[in-house]
């Protein structure tokens, strides 16, 4: 046995917690009060056993021992975010699932990654990859997606993300659950420390100076934000005068369809169509989504517009959609298919939402496309929640469109 491995042994010996014990820390954990980094280790070391016993099972080579084992400490970690311990019994039968993934993960990768060594190919296909990345990054001022480069260089697209890591494709991954933990603990910290009858007062300032023209509504809001009103009060005080506002989403029709020619594409689309309406009755109908914060709308509305000039049924969601209300409308406007557009890095969180949302609803019979900026190490996990395709930027429309009428 290595050293290193000796070392971290003995760092982990921890006792195994009781159900309850381990629930009441992982709740400590999750609400990121005082003493929560030392309940993450408690948990850590309590399964620290069973994530050892993996990694010694999935390990090919003694040296990748402490590897398998960090990426399952990784997923133990990610699934301790996400445990809700009201609604599962046990930690490790939650995560066992996530830990094993990982540790399939690595092992695949090292053994590709052999492959490759062995066959030569490595160096000539990072060579092609990385020409044709930076060649890609130059034209369009960003990476192009795996799919893309399994494309250029003829290859799978497992074989393609391995490459994209071999030339230095670095991905910002954000954890959102995380940031949002950490956020509404940041709320609820100013929150805790103001004085409420200030606060209240100052609230009912704002929606007196909104009703009037003699208080300088601008002038009053600093004062309220001074004394930690947030910018959610601030604005459902204006909303009682004000309302809330409301987005209309527009599209035009038209201009795609005069630009396309009647090309075989173009045929093959009509037909599918047309097959499509024998078949189903009616045209396939899209309702295409923007949920949370993220404004990118010009995917959205691009896709809308040629979608529909190309024969769908299309349906456009207002900007700042929730996923149940965008569950909701797709029921209520009885879609074959959703076409969620992202850009903002929302996905993890709000794509699992929707999912869930239309499951809750009886409606899981509507199927789920994602487009946008998602970065490709993502695609599997969404393609796990059931989405059937993603369609990542400089997506062909015609090719997505056949590609849909067959997901549908
Ligand atoms: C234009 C732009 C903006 C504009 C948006 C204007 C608007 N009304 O849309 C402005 C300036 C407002 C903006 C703001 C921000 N942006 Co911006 N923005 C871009 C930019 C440069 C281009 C996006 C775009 O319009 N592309 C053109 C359209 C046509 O392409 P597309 O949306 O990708 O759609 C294609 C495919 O993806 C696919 N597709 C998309 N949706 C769908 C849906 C379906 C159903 C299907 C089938 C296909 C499909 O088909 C389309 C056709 O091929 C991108 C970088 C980039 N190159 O992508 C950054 C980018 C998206 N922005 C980014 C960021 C960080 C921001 C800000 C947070 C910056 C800031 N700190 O304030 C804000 C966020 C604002 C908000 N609330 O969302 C990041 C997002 C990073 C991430 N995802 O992790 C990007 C990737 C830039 C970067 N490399 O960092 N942005």
């Amino acid at each position: 046995m290595s050293t290193s491995l000796q070392k971290y042994l003995t760092s982990v010996r921890g006792s195994i917690l009781e159900a309850e014990e381990e629930n009441k820390l992982i709740k400590l954990f999750q609400s990121k009060s005082k003493g929560w980094e030392d309940a993450q280790e408690k948990i850590v070391k309590s399964n620290s056993l069973y994530i050892v016993k993996l990694a010694y099972s999935f390990a090919q080579k003694n040296e990748e021992i402490l590897d398998l084992i960090s990426e399952g400490n990784l997923a133990l970690l990610e699934s301790l975010v996400k445990f809700d311990p009201n609604k599962e019994a046990r930690l490790l039968s939650y995560a066992s699932y996530r830990i094993k993934g990982a540790m399939l993960a690595y092992r695949k990768k090292q053994n590709l990654f052999f492959n490759f060594k062995v066959s030569g190919e490595v160096s000539s296909l990072a060579k092609k990859a990385k020409e044709y990345i930076l060649d890609f990054k130059l034209k369009h001022n960003q990476n192009p997606s795996v799919s893309s480069i399994a494309k250029h260089c003829g290859i799978k697209e497992s074989k393609a993300l391995l490459i994209a890591e071999l030339a230095d494709i670095n991905v910002l991954s954000i954890d959102n659950e995380k940031v949002r933990v950490k956020q509404i603990k940041r709320l609820k910290d100013i929150k805790d420390s103001r004085d409420i009858n200030e606060v209240n007062n100052l609230l009912k300032k704002v929606t007196e100076a909104s009703r009037s023209s003699e208080l300088n509504l601008l002038e009053v809001c600093v004062e309220a934000a001074k004394k930690r009103c947030t910018v959610g009060e601030m604005t459902e005080a204006m909303e009682k005068v004000f309302g809330r506002h409301t987005l209309s989403s527009k599209t035009i029709s038209g201009v795609y369809g005069k630009a396309i020619k009647h090309t075989e594409k173009i045929n093959k689309i009509d037909a599918e169509i047309e097959k499509f309406i024998e078949n189903k009755g009616r045209r396939p109908r899209m309702l295409v989504v923007k949920m949370g914060q993220d404004g990118h709308d010009r995917g959205a509305k691009l896709i809308a517009t040629a979608f529909s000039d190309l024969g769908f049924d299309v349906d456009v969601g207002p900007l700042f959609q929730t996923p149940e209300e965008a569950a909701m409308q797709a029921i209520d406007n009885d879609v074959h298919i959703i076409g969620v557009s992202t850009l903002a890095a929302g996905h993890k969180t709000l794509v699992p939402l929707l999912m869930k949302s239309l499951k809750n609803n009886k409606a899981s019979n509507i199927k789920v496309i994602c487009g946008g900026v998602i970065p490709p190490q993502d695609y599997d996990a969404l393609y796990e929640l059931g989405v059937s395709k993603v369609f990542g930027p400089g997506t062909n429309i015609q090719e997505a469109a056949i590609e849909i009428i067959n997901i549908i």
